[in-house]
């Protein structure tokens, strides 16, 4: 398993703290592992965790500034962008870094699904997870989802799959992953501040195919723009791909037929469930189920469970999920959308109901102009908050929209309150990230979730 040498471990949040553990349980049980880790966040915020490894025999340093020696291996945060002086003076110093997935990839025994693209991983992933337990393979869902694999690692057995959901952070810092099937679903801009720019961030997503062989299997969806030129290139290394496409069957592909979701198989095409069966709501959750079903399916998921499982998959928090109906009007909480395609995507769901959606919150590097556009086409009215209002209000100058504007996330939620009528769907789809006022976008969802409900009860929000 763990290779013996001198590790360090950057970041102390959920992904560094579970590898931390595990390399530090790893020394208890006699491997010959000296552990380090850095943060740069002071002692205060991090007590619990530094003391708790610490009692565990880890060396661990808040308010590190700089990495000061060579280590055999870094284990990097997916937070840490490249520019920041922890990563270039770990790199300095020549040790190889990896992220927490790469460890976990290394220490496992299990075969991986790997799902990434901008938007949808979260979904695709609980969703892989849902029908391989419905068709009674044994699986459990890992990564950016919440969930740090390494921490499944020492609790799942080698025939239990790992569902991973990988950002563009931690493929950036993949070397020997490879998993059994590597979904792509879209690639959109998003992060630019964390990869420099658009190219970059692409490469990154492109790491989940590297060592793919043609025992694996790669599904990706050729509707968007950005991951569809994936699909032949892959397929010339002569790696099987399943292309997922609402607009048309594709050989061995996904697709919808007749309105109902089907799969291309070896005995011919297999209809599924009809669209309407489906809990998740709009086009992109329909690309999302044809996408997972694929996934499954390539890991010997059967057609009655597939079925059964999407039937009875529901939607997941923070994702297009109902909130309440207050004096007529509909609220939605749609607080993952965190850049603007998830958005744009998000605007479709609701056909022709009338919107007022609530945008802003920290801009991750984004540009607002074509959001601005559609939201004009498509809502009614918008409600601009956060420290991204002076961006929006610039992208809006000019629409034959006029956008309201608030200082807060509650405040935007009071002036859409104010100005709906029944009929109307009130939406979070902010299109940011929360961190100008909140710890996290579920942070975000709850606080607008519990207004709403104040609302509701006729009090103040
Ligand atoms: N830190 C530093 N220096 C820095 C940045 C962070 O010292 O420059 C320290 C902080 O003080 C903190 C720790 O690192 O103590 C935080 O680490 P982190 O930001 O890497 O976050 P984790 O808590 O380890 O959570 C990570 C993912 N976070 C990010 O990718 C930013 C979580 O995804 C993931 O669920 C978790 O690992 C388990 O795998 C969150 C996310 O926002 C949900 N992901 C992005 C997204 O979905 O768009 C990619
Ligand atoms: P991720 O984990 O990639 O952030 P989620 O499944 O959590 O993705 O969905 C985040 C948001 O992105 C949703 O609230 C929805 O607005 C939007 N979204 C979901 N699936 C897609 C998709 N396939 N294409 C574009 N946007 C999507």
């Amino acid at each position: 398993m763990t290779p013996p040498g001198d590790i360090l471990v950057l970041g102390l949040g959920l992904s560094g703290y579970a590898a931390a553990t595990y390399l530090a349980e790893e020394a208890c049980r006699g491997a010959d592992l000296r552990v380090t880790v850095l943060d740069e966040a002071p002692e205060e915020a991090l007590r619990p965790r530094a003391q708790k490894l610490r009692r565990m025999g880890a060396d661990v340093v808040c308010g590190a500034s700089s990495v000061t020696r060579r280590h055999d291996l870094v284990i990097a945060s997916p937070g840490i962008p490249p520019t920041s002086p922890l990563m270039v003076s770990a790199r300095a110093l020549g040790s190889q870094v990896i992220s927490e997935i790469e460890l976990a990839y290394r220490e496992s025994s299990s075969p991986f699904v790997a799902v990434t693209g901008t938007n949808g991983k979260t979904t695709v992933t609980a969703l892989v997870g849902h029908i391989l337990s419905e068709c009674g393979i044994s699986a459990q869902t890992v990564g950016n989802i919440g969930n740090p694999a390494i921490a499944a690692v020492s609790e799942v057995g080698r025939e239990t799959v790992l569902v991973a959901e990988v950002s563009s952070f931690q493929l950036s810092l993949t070397v020997d992953f490879h998993p059994r099937v590597a979904v792509l679903l879209n690639i959109t801009p998003d992060h630019v501040d964390w990869h420099g720019s658009l190219e970059a961030y692409t490469a990154d997503k492109a790491r989940v195919f590297s060592n793919l062989t043609p025992d694996d299997r790669a599904v990706i969806d050729v509707d968007d723009e950005g991951s569809a030129p994936f699909a032949g290139e892959v397929e010339a290394r002569g790696v099987p791909v399943v292309r997922v496409s609402r607009a048309r069957l594709h050989p061995n592909g996904a697709s919808v037929v007749d309105g109902f979701l089907t799969l291309d198989t070896p005995e011919g095409p297999e209809p599924l469930v009809a669209v309407e069966d489906l809990a998740i709501r709009g086009d992109h959750n329909v690309s999302n189920a044809l996408a997972a079903a694929a996934a499954a399916r390539s890991m010997g998921a059967a057609l009655p469970g597939i079925r059964a499982a999407l039937r009875s998959f529901k939607p997941i928090e923070h994702r297009l999920e109902p909130v309440e109906w207050v004096r007529d009007v509909e609220y939605f909480n749609d607080s993952k959308a965190t850049n603007p395609d998830s958005v744009m995507k998000a605007l479709t769901a609701f056909d022709e109901r009338p919107l007022i959606v609530l945008l802003g919150g920290h801009n991750k590097g984004n540009d607002f102009a074509a959001l601005a556009e559609d939201v004009a086409a498509r809502c009614r009215a918008a409600v601009l908050f956060g420290e991204a209002r002076p961006e929006l209000e610039a992208a809006f100058a000019g629409l034959p929209m006029e956008a309201a504007s608030a200082e807060t996330m509650l405040q935007a939620l009071r002036v859409a309150s104010e100005i709906a009528v029944p009929g109307d769907v009130v939406l979070l789809s902010p299109g940011c990230a929360s961190f100008d006022e909140f710890t996290s976008y579920e942070h975000r969802g709850r606080a607008f979730k519990d207004a709403v409900l104040r609302l509701a009860r006729g009090e103040a929000v």
